[in-house]
């Protein structure tokens, strides 16, 4: 069990608290200062490490080592990009990390229409409305998400990336799913020499909503482009990132159903709910299944039946308590999420078949 720490100077979350939420023992990390497309430095890395170590804690993981744009648009300069990445994971490798979450989502990363949309109990969660998303353009959303960010620097909404809006769109014009789905077949296969080398499972996340938006094509969002993808690169260490926020957001999604036909090819999960308000509407809930759509305890289940033995964490928090911080990354809710989490999973083991 771990929780997501974006490191000092970027998180309002201290390790020695994380470090005292029942059960976490690690983080997913990352180097926030990295832009897509650079290579790590070794020195960053195990700087990094030892001050997770310090805490008591360890890097379960590392999310994300961002793909640039020339790779997922498979630009001619794609192998320069590739072999940068190469060597981040050798880095990361050497270093004893065996775990990197990444995406394959056009331009932008998750999408939502508020950032702290208020509920009923007073707590302040994100929310979707594709209707929203319809009247305005990308750039009038990239700054309403800055504008909502707190001061925070959120993650995949880097504004030194994002200032290039015009011309990131003007990169993907050509690119449908075939072409985008090829592109990361090519990544894939070009780092699965490094990665069977450490070790490393590469955990694709599911694009968030899992449905195209502003006209970019998304190709890892149901059960059938997953498999696709899987079968594309077939080797343990593609692997996909089990997000059940982002895959609920869908309700033809089964996840109990996705992650039994994924068996042995899910090393990371995201296990958080979301209420489904309406067709393409949604908010996300607390982790409780009674507070969303999703049935969590079939999700942890069905881990657990898979013979699940990656890392899990909790996903978004809800802004409770009074606490102020990085959107969706508070201290309070996720922690009750990793404890919910915990119990489910306990619940699970225990129980005879
Ligand atoms: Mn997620």
């Amino acid at each position: 069990m771990s929780m997501r720490w974006f490191g000092t100077g970027y998180d309002a979350v201290k390790l020695w608290q994380i470090r005292q939420v029942p059960g976490v023992t690690a983080v997913i990390t990352t180097l926030s200062g990295a832009l897509p497309g650079e290579t790590w430095a070794a020195d960053a890395i195990s700087a990094l490490k030892a001050e997770v170590a310090e805490a008591g804690l360890s890097i379960a993981g590392i999310e994300s080592v961002n793909i640039h744009d020339a790779i997922k648009t498979g630009a001619p300069e794609r192998d320069q990009y590739i072999a940068n990445y190469i060597t981040t994971l050798e880095r990361l490798g050497q270093a004893d990390i065996h775990l990197v979450c990444y995406n394959f989502m056009p331009v932008f990363d998750w999408t939502r229409s508020d950032l702290a949309k208020i509920r009923p109990d007073g707590s302040a969660t994100f929310s979707y409305d594709q209707k929203i998303i319809d009247r305005i353009d990308p750039d009038e959303m990239t700054k309403s998400i800055n504008a909502q960010s707190q001061g925070y620097k959120l993650a995949g909404w880097e504004p030194e990336r994002l200032a290039r809006l015009k011309e990131l769109f003007a990169m993907y014009k050509e690119v449908d799913e075939e072409k985008l789905f090829a592109n990361l077949v090519y990544f894939l296969e070009a780092i699965m020499p490094v990665c069977r080398k450490y070790d490393i499972h590469m955990a694709i996340h599911p694009d968030d909503p899992a449905w195209p938006v502003f006209g970019l094509p998304r190709i890892v969002r149901d059960k059938e482009r997953l498999l696709r993808l899987m079968n594309a690169v077939d080797d343990p260490r593609n692997g996909v990132t089990l997000c059940t926020g982002s895959l609920g957001t869908d309700p033809e999604n089964n996840i109990p159903d996705i992650i039994k036909s994924l068996k042995g090819r899910i090393p990371f999960a995201h296990i958080r709910n979301l209420l489904r308000v309406a067709p393409g509407v949604f908010e996300e809930s607390a982790h409780l299944s009674s507070d969303g759509s999703l049935d969590m305890h079939a999700i942890v289940k069905a881990l657990y039946d898979t013979g699940f033995n990656g890392v899990i964490r909790p996903d978004h928090g809800r802004a409770i308590w009074g606490e102020t911080g990085m959107p969706g990354y508070g201290l309070y809710d996720r922690a009750l999420g990793v404890t919910y989490l915990n119990g489910l999973w306990e619940a699970v083991s225990k129980t005879e078949v």
